[in-house]
């Protein structure tokens, strides 16, 4: 795969250069490509930004410089036998990027980013670019950062562990909260190594007994426990055919009850404490 990011703050992506995306590179399975926006640019000060039109605060990102600059990453991409890019613009105002994204984006030969600081990008450098290319504006999540250089990141590390031998074990992607497919998507529970006591502080029983079912069987009422707690949206659009007969137990448990009414608009189960009587 490879990557090019536009920006105006390329040390900002020095981390790149380290761990799993760094050894990635170092292997050769990614190529990274990290350009200064302002060598696109042509006046004394390389402005980058200017007063946004109809009035507003802050300022805007210039079409030129990102026209030029995207122009030539994607020549000099092809020249070196690069195809099929898309265009990953992070915006607070972009779809939220999620697994499924992710593994979507994983597939894809060459990812050109352009994260923006300011209030963003003149709107014509995203619709000019659409009509070559798959242009997928990214939000990672509801709060606003002061670029988007951060969301280059964030994606590039959620992206890049997905790549055919990036991480060790090929295995481990099946099981990741928040993995496509029809599994009720739990968060993982939790996780213990040794020493096996610590500052008086032991370990549960039945991690220690051996017993793979009943280790199987404690570490999913631990994940529906935690996912109910910290994410009960999860819960609530699980359909019923992903719990088995001890998940409705726990479930239960925790004070969940499947939702016949909310099944029309995707709400399977609801809190038991929520109903009105
Ligand atoms: Cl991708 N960019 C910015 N600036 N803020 C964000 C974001 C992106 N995602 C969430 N907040």
């Amino acid at each position: 795969m490879r990557l090019d990011v536009v920006t105006i703050f390329p040390e900002y992506l020095e981390p790149l250069n380290v761990s799993l995306v760094g050894k990635a590179r170092a292997r050769g399975q990614l190529q990274v490509g990290v350009h200064d926006l302002r060598n696109w640019t042509y006046d004394r000060h390389h402005t980058v930004d200017d007063t946004p039109y109809g009035g507003g605060p802050g300022m805007v990102m210039k079409t030129e410089p990102w026209g030029d600059a995207l122009d030539e990453v994607l020549a000099d991409g092809y020249e070196a036998g690069a195809h099929g890019p898309v265009l990953v613009v992070p915006t607070p105002s972009g779809r939220p990027f999620t697994q499924e994204l992710a593994v979507e984006l994983s597939e894809r030969p060459w990812l050109v980013f352009t994260p923006a600081r300011y209030e963003g990008i003149d709107r014509r450098v995203v619709d000019e670019y659409a009509t070559r290319m798959p242009v997928y504006e990214v939000s990672i999540g509801d709060y606003v950062l002061a670029g988007g250089e951060a969301a280059v990141l964030v994606v590039t590390e959620a992206v890049a562990r997905l790549l055919p031998g990036v991480l060790g074990n090929a295995e481990s992607h099946r099981d990741d909260s928040f993995a496509p497919g029809t599994m009720a998507n739990l968060l993982e529970g939790p996780v213990h190594t040794k020493p096996p006591v610590w500052r008086g502080r032991g370990i549960p029983e039945v991690l220690l007994s051996g017993h793979h079912g009943r280790i199987a069987r404690w570490r999913r009422d631990e994940a529906l426990r935690r996912t109910t707690a910290h994410r009960p949206d999860l819960i609530g659009r699980t359909a019923p055919a992903a719990f088995d007969k001890k998940d409705r137990e726990m479930l239960s448990i925790l004070g969940w009850a499947p939702d016949p009414e909310g099944e029309r608009y995707g709400r399977f189960w609801r809190r038991v404490e929520d109903v009105e009587e």
